[in-house]
């Protein structure tokens, strides 16, 4: 293990020792792989689905959206029910679990890479690189705009030469997905503000639909499976860590054309239970930044992205499939730990909200599978973070851990799924100035650090879908007190590191 003397504190006070594990970046020292040859070590297949809810997917509970892929992998591996992502959209998020900072530590709250703020600290990839690995990631694994950077090949945003916010450093292979999005041929609509149904289908960060003329080829995710699959069946001589990055459901909603017919027709699709004046106890910027309101969609357009969403779902879980048929075939299923989880949630019509950003549970708790060679199939209702991945899976491989990442060792859970290793979540919303903390019973959220744009506290035993802030009901003065002291130490504790 890293030793405990090179904790950032204990390394405060060796002055010199200090300055240049600080210049360094915290490293640590050059080792020899520890335990044996490299090829007793287990690989890592981490695959990333982009702005996908739990509530998505058969394995959690929804009826209507079948993912018979995800669900096996699920069978075969722990099933976390309270993951939570650190921040709900692309950048912030991957930015931290990759980086092994939150995002109050790094301040990376936007669409770039955590290079400039961590210097030479190690990334979760680069980890596992500097210890011996091949690391390899296919498509969105750092943030890269969708659909503009995947029409492209790299990032809409002209990052780092088509790269998006990517860090070449942390990897040996980095392969991108390039693919048509909504230009791909097809019956295209545009959902989002639309209302005369004259607007073309259109690029950008906007709810539109195409059902797609091809086979699953044609499109990045079907392109990015298939050279994880290509990957996987390469002779290796060092273990691996792959990272595969599927960007559905992220809109557009594109997909061949049969993954939308079990949703059809659109109009049989059921919309979230909604209450009337349910808006009128939530603050201004609690109110999501895309709702059914703003976005100008009625119910038909509504009922249509709901099922276009599903079908986008089905999509990356037949690639999901994909992948894993390849890594059984292979008999490296044997020695490979693999991950499923999504950047973040997402809204389809709870509130009338739509998308992310929001800190509702639809939004900020994440689907999380791992599964690892071995051990017994479980459900875990412990409190886990996307934090967690990055020194779970070093510990799980015997590599050093660098004393400087804020997540946990979660590894005892994959043991005794009954165990907790957290009894909160803290997850932020950086474009609302949005804090969540969700405890077992409770979900308190607060907009500004100094609690001026309002907050919410609703009872998750009671009221699990959220419709009754009770931050102004004098019963609950005490718990919202408290809730209020947990932000105030998680923030505190987050702001105690070494950059
Ligand atoms: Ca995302």
């Amino acid at each position: 293990m890293f030793h405990p003397s090179s904790s950032p504190k204990r390394l405060a006070a060796f002055c010199l020792l200090a300055m240049t594990a600080a210049i360094s970046g915290g490293r640590l020292p050059a080792e020899q792989p520890n335990n044996g040859t490299s090829t007793e070590r287990l690989n890592v297949l981490f695959i990333i689905s982009d702005d996908l809810t739990s509530t998505a997917l058969s394995c959690y509970g929804n009826e209507v959206c079948q993912t018979p892929n995800i669900d096996s992998l699920a069978a075969e591996g722990t099933r976390f029910t309270r993951a939570y992502c650190q921040a709900t959209y692309c950048g912030p998020s991957r930015a931290s679990f990759l980086s092994g900072y939150y995002p109050h530590a790094t301040e990376v709250f936007g669409y770039v890479s955590p290079r400039s703020k961590i210097g030479d600290r190690w990334t979760w990839p680069q980890c596992f690189r500097e210890q011996g690995y091949e690391t390899t990631r296919v498509s969105k694994i750092f943030h890269m705009g969708v659909p503009g950077g995947i029409q492209e090949g790299g990032d809409g945003r002209n990052h780092n030469q088509g790269n998006g916010a990517d860090d070449p450093v942390s990897w040996t292979h980095r392969f991108n997905s390039p693919g048509p999005e909504w230009k791909a041929p097809g019956e295209g609509e545009t959902l989002e503000s639309n209302p005369d149904g004259k607007r073309p289908v259109v690029g950008g960060n906007t709810f539109v639909v195409v059902e797609a003329e091809g086979d699953d080829l044609v499109h990045s995710d079907g392109k990015t499976a298939d050279k994880a699959v290509q990957l996987i069946n390469q002779q290796h001589d060092q273990p691996f860590w792959l990272g595969i990055g599927f960007v559905r459901p992220h809109v557009p909603f594109v997909a061949p054309a049969k993954y939308f017919e079990p949703f059809k027709p659109f109009r049989n699709r059921q919309l979230p239970e909604r209450l009337d004046n349910d808006w009128d106890d939530i603050p201004k910027l609690g109110i999501n930044y895309k709702t059914s309101l703003n976005m100008q969609m009625d119910l038909r357009k509504q009922r249509k992205a709901l099922g276009a969403y599903y079908a986008s779902v089905a999509f990356i879980d037949a690639q999901v499939g994909k992948v894993m048929a390849a890594l059984k075939a292979s008999g490296q299923d044997k020695n490979t730990i693999v991950i499923f989880t999504s950047d973040h949630g997402y809204h389809l019509g709870e509130h009338d909200f739509w998308a992310k950003v929001s800190l509702r549970d639809e939004s900020a708790q994440v689907p999380l599978i791992i599964r690892v060679p071995g051990q017994r199939p479980a459900v875990c209702h412990s409190f886990v973070e996307l934090l967690d991945l990055y020194p779970t899976t070093a510990k799980l491989c015997g590599l050093d851990v660098p004393a400087n990442v804020q997540g946990r060792d979660i590894t005892s859970l994959l043991k005794d799924p009954e165990a907790s290793v957290r009894d909160e979540a803290f997850c932020v919303a950086p474009m609302r100035k949005g804090f969540l903390i969700r405890t077992n019973r409770w979900a308190y959220l607060q907009y500004r650090e100094d609690g001026s744009g309002g907050a919410e506290l609703f009872d998750m035993r009671e009221d699990p879908k959220q419709f009754h802030n009770l931050i102004d009901s004098p019963e609950h003065e005490d718990v919202v007190r408290e809730m209020q002291a947990r932000l105030h130490a998680k923030l505190a504790a987050v702001r105690d590191n070494d950059l």
